[in-house]
């Protein structure tokens, strides 16, 4: 009994967060170029303040990022030498659609791709592709407003059409929208969405996540016609929501709070709105564009595995006052059972065994882990060479659970991809110093550094996981 054969152990990264090169082979401005280190990044990235082009007061973190778009070979070549079986990346839409609402794609975009998919494998590792990881063109948004558009729907048709065809053969998985629920908390970085005054903003978020979930199905149904051998998945950004205590009101907010998430997957794995999402939007006077044909596509193309992020489970109560902790972009209860990340985020593996069994009761879908890891400041030793002691314990303590979760309690699971595998942006912070690597990358905050790459610790010890299938954590 042990990880199946063929599970796919790999790493995760996004476009935006480590190719940098953002006005580099014909590639348009998106609305992840324009989210600036420091005080408003928040702002901005909540559409609270508008920033449609960058200014000469802010650093732009994503402009250059680790620049993997020039070091694309050398990178995962040390993917492959840890024995990567798969590498999750993103597809920056406006390296392919500079405005995102073009005919023809921009063929050097394209090209990139193509190298690095090959470049993939190569090595024996298979891509596994987000198709949208946060980012959206710039013209979509000043033109249209994002994706509170209706004809984002068929732009990104346009956009999936053209990666299915060009990349058959060269890419199986793919992912049609990074943490979809994360249109609720980060509404410009994660749909392009900026708020006028007095506009209804929930109704704005849920009506441009209508259309994504719309996108997301007429995107599974042309990657099946394209090549029957595509597997299409969801994504959520995942993390059970405990009750604070057994008091009734406690345990029914808590899963009230899981429901705001689950809302976008149950459409997704299911084929249509559940009771309580019509419900809240009849409650709160959400008006959405739900026609006779979307309800039919949503029905007739259900994904074919769900993925998710893991970094902590969380807690909620009736009780107002208890105090809050950070969490990945929203936060949550401070759980008093568990130790917190330098940046608050509380430690909870045996959460990732509690939230791989709920989500998998719930859909009855393969499931795929496609995020988790440790974010935390590393120091260098002259050589650039890092012991990340913390980070394996963590990352040892979560693989063991989803370990029991596969071999105890029978949760189909195709694989796990920790996330930023080497060095990367952070998405909430905007820093270099939140690391989640196995490679170490010279650059700060400020943006300064040789961008070096050096192996940590923690390179050596996740090969020696996937030599062995997951059977030494030691
Ligand atoms: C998820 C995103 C990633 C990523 C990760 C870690 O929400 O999908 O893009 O960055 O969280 O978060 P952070 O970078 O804020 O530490």
């Amino acid at each position: 009994m042990s990880f199946p054969k063929g599970f796919l152990w790999g790493g995760a990264t996004a476009a935006n967060q480590c190719e940098g090169a953002y006005n580099e082979g014909g590639r348009g401005l998106a609305n992840v170029d324009v989210c600036p280190h420091g005080k408003d990044r928040f702002p901005v990235c909540l559409g609270k303040k508008k920033m449609l082009r960058p200014d000469a007061e802010h650093y732009y973190p994503a402009m250059e990022a680790i620049d993997m778009y020039h070091h694309y070979k050398e990178d995962i070549a040390m993917f492959g030498e840890m024995g990567f079986k798969t590498y999750r990346l993103s597809i920056a839409w406006s390296r392919i659609f500079p405005q995102g609402d073009e005919k023809e794609p921009n063929e050097e975009g394209l090209k990139f791709y193509e190298n690095v998919f090959r470049e993939c494998h190569k090595y024996g590792i298979e891509p596994l592709v987000t198709i949208t990881h946060f980012d959206c063109p710039m013209h979509l948004i000043e033109e249209y407003g994002g994706w509170k558009n209706r004809k984002l729907i068929d732009f990104y048709k346009n956009l999936v059409t053209v990666l299915f065809t060009r990349y058959k053969g060269l890419v199986k998985y793919w992912l049609t929208f990074n943490e979809i629920n994360m249109i609720l908390h980060l509404p410009f970085m994660g749909a392009g969405l900026v708020f006028e005054k007095g506009e209804n903003e929930m109704e704005a978020k849920y009506l441009a996540a209508h259309h994504e979930l719309v996108a997301s199905a007429e995107a599974t149904k042309i990657a099946h016609e394209i090549d029957p051998e595509n597997k299409v998945g969801c994504m959520l950004a995942a993390g059970m929501t405990y009750p604070y205590s057994c008091a009734p009101q406690d345990v029914w907010k808590a899963l009230n709070k899981d429901r705001e998430n689950y809302l976008f997957i149950d459409v997704q794995a299911r084929g249509y709105y559940p009771a309580y999402a019509r419900k809240l939007f009849e409650r709160e006077r959400i008006a959405l564009d739900i026609t006779r044909s979307d309800e039919q596509v949503l029905r007739e193309n259900t994904v074919d595995f769900i993925s998710f992020s893991y970094y902590s489970s969380r807690c909620a109560s009736g009780d107002e006052s208890i105090g809050t902790t950070a969490g990945n972009v929203f936060s949550t209860l401070k759980n008093p059972y568990l130790k917190a990340s330098e940046w608050g985020w509380q430690i909870d593996p045996l959460g990732l065994r509690i939230t791989l069994n709920s989500l998998y009761d719930r859909y009855q879908k393969p499931l795929f882990i496609v995020e988790n890891g440790l974010g935390a400041v590393d120091t260098p030793d002259e050589n650039g060479y890092v012991e990340d002691d913390y980070r394996i314990a963590y990352l040892r303590e979560h693989i063991k659970t989803m370990k029991a979760a596969v071999e105890e309690d029978g949760v189909e699971l195709w694989g796990y991809t920790s996330w930023g595998c080497i060095d990367l942006v952070s998405a909430s912070t905007g820093e270099m110093g939140k690391r989640y690597g196995y490679i170490y990358v010279d650059k700060d905050d400020e943006g300064n550094g040789t961008l070096k790459r050096t192996p940590k610790k923690s390179f050596y010890w996740y090969k020696k996981v996937i030599e062995t299938n997951g059977e030494d954590l030691a």
